[in-house]
């Protein structure tokens, strides 16, 4: 469906490698719709959250740290199956093993460093959004390049 939605969020080391243009552009030129976006630190609660079900794995801590190490822009963009092509734009959780052409393989080396979230399913996706946005931050707007992009 065309108004389907993903989380998409870069990470303090997409901010502090100054990636945040490229990868928003991908999103943009691929011919997705930009619903909402902040800048922000984020907080531990809200983490916790985020990555409830990795809370009690053994990198969760250190996942923790990096992710309040400095700012993330969290956004959500909206199109045709953009859960699944969000996550192929972004490329596997690992970099070593991530396509050249994906954010990952283009950008990334180290797990953790892997630049860039991705929500996994439609489900994940909405959970995703409600944490990180109020729904009156959801902006309704029709682009003009949607007549161009979409048959
Ligand atoms: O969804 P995705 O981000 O690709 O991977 P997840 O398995 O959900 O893990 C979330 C996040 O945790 C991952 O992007 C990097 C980090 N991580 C890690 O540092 N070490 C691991 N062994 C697994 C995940
Ligand atoms: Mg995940």
């Amino acid at each position: 469906m065309a108004d389907e939605r993903t989380f998409i969020m870069i990470k303090p080391d997409g901010v502090q490698r100054g990636l945040v243009g490229n990868i928003i552009s991908r999103f943009e030129n691929r011919g997705y719709q930009l619903i909402a976006m902040k800048f922000q630190l984020a907080t531990k609660q809200i983490l916790e959250k985020h990555y409830e079900e990795h809370i009690n794995r053994p990198f969760f801590p250190s996942l923790l740290k990096f992710m309040l190490s400095g700012p993330v822009v969290p956004m959500v963009w909206q199109g045709k199956d953009v859960v699944k092509q969000g996550r192929a734009m972004l490329g596997q959780t690992n970099p070593l093993t991530s396509a050249p052409g994906t954010i990952r393989g283009d950008f990334g080396i180290t797990m953790q460093k892997n630049l860039v979230h991705g929500s996994d399913s439609v489900e994940s996706a909405k959970r995703e959004i409600a944490i990180w946005f109020q729904d009156s931050e959801l902006t309704h707007w029709k682009p003009a390049q949607n007549a161009w992009v979409y048959e």
